[in-house]
């Protein structure tokens, strides 16, 4: 009987070593330590919201949890952060869904021209949207939150007053905000965020497509002297954990992750909307950037040219099997819903 014990208890700690040898949280000692690539630098948005969610999450585990976080690329790049994160070469990762349209077909759908007010309305259309739908390409990972850019506009080295203005200017932007610039006649030139310091350095851009934070975030204001409102489509983001982590972790940080979802993909939706006004701010009073607005008929102009652009999505996403008439209705229903 005595033996018989001795044996069980052997082959629990034999079993207890290899789950402490295998597993990347460790069953004693210490908190779980976790690494959370970015892929931008410190300062910009992307980065606020992931040492926002870092130190609620060590806060709310009682020190149970410790989060290593690595901004500016140093553990995963813009477009390896979801294969980095499916191959566990970071515990956790914030991409830009943007850069992977092709990928991402569902969730890119809100960076159509379907009137997103805001960050903080488009991210709580595309938490709706994605938690409805749970696309496929998410299956390998546990979303912690998704969020969205404010809307997008023209920051350039040039006035652009007029489509002629717009016309042949090389651009950069990404994804749908990419197909905008395109419909409007400009050259849009894609490449990720962090790219585009040194292109508009180099002059191989002109300018850019994105939300406003990034004049002040990037300094973008020092080169780009003109902003041309239209605040068009916004980009949308995911931040997603490796699927062995978070089966891993104890029921008890597993709920407090669960928790802060849609609270931190709202939080991130507003920080970047007050962001955006401080920036809108500072680069009027300090950068000397003028600010244009479309007349009414100038603007009437640029809008006919968007509308194609949803049929054509809808069609081609339909052939490729997707609900795609259902997807841009449930976008516009939440976009009222969280708009109230
Ligand atoms: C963005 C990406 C990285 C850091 C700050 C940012 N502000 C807006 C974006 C959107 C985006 O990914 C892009 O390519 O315009």
């Amino acid at each position: 009987m005595k033996q018989k014990l001795g044996i069980i208890l052997i082959g629990f700690f034999v079993a207890a070593l290899a789950v402490t040898t295998l597993s990347p949280v460790p069953a004693v000692a210490g908190p779980i330590k976790l690494s959370y690539a970015n892929f931008p630098p410190a300062p910009t948005f992307p980065c606020v919201q992931m040492e926002r969610w870092k130190k609620e999450v060590e806060k709310r585990t009682g020190g149970k949890v410790s989060i290593d976080t690595y901004p500016g690329g140093t553990l995963l790049g813009s477009k390896n952060m979801m294969d980095g994160v499916i191959a566990g070469q970071a515990n956790i990762g914030n991409l830009c869904m943007a850069y992977q349209p092709g990928r991402f077909i569902v969730t890119n759908a809100t960076s159509l021209p379907l009137g997103i007010p805001n960050a903080r309305v488009g991210s709580l259309v595309l938490w709706d949207l994605w938690e409805k739908y749970q696309p496929e390409e998410f299956a390998k990972v546990k979303v912690l939150a998704m969020f969205t850019t404010a809307p997008t506009n023209i920051m350039s080295k040039v006035p652009v007053r007029t489509l002629q203005d717009i016309k042949g200017l090389d651009l950069r932007a990404s994804g749908g905000a990419a197909q905008i610039l395109g419909a409007w006649g400009a050259n849009p030139v894609g490449m990720p965020m962090p790219a585009t310091v040194e292109a508009l350095q180099k002059g191989v851009v002109k300018g850019l497509y994105s939300s406003l934070e990034v004049m002040k975030d990037f300094k973008f204001a020092e080169t780009c002297k003109y902003v041309t409102m239209t605040d068009t489509v916004i980009y949308p983001f995911a931040v997603v954990m490796n699927m062995e982590t978070w089966k891993s972790l104890p029921k008890d940080v597993q709920k407090v992750m669960d928790d802060l979802r849609v609270e931190q993909s709202e939080w991130t939706g507003s920080y970047m909307d007050n962001h955006v006004t401080e920036a809108v701010k500072w680069s009027k009073e300090t950068q000397n950037v003028e600010f244009i607005t479309l007349s009414k008929k100038e603007k009437k102009q640029w809008d006919v040219k968007l509308q194609f652009l949803t049929d054509k999505w809808v069609e081609n996403s339909k052939a490729k099997g997707f609900p795609a008439k259902a997807i841009v209705k449930d976008i516009e229903k939440l976009i009222k819903k969280h708009s109230k």
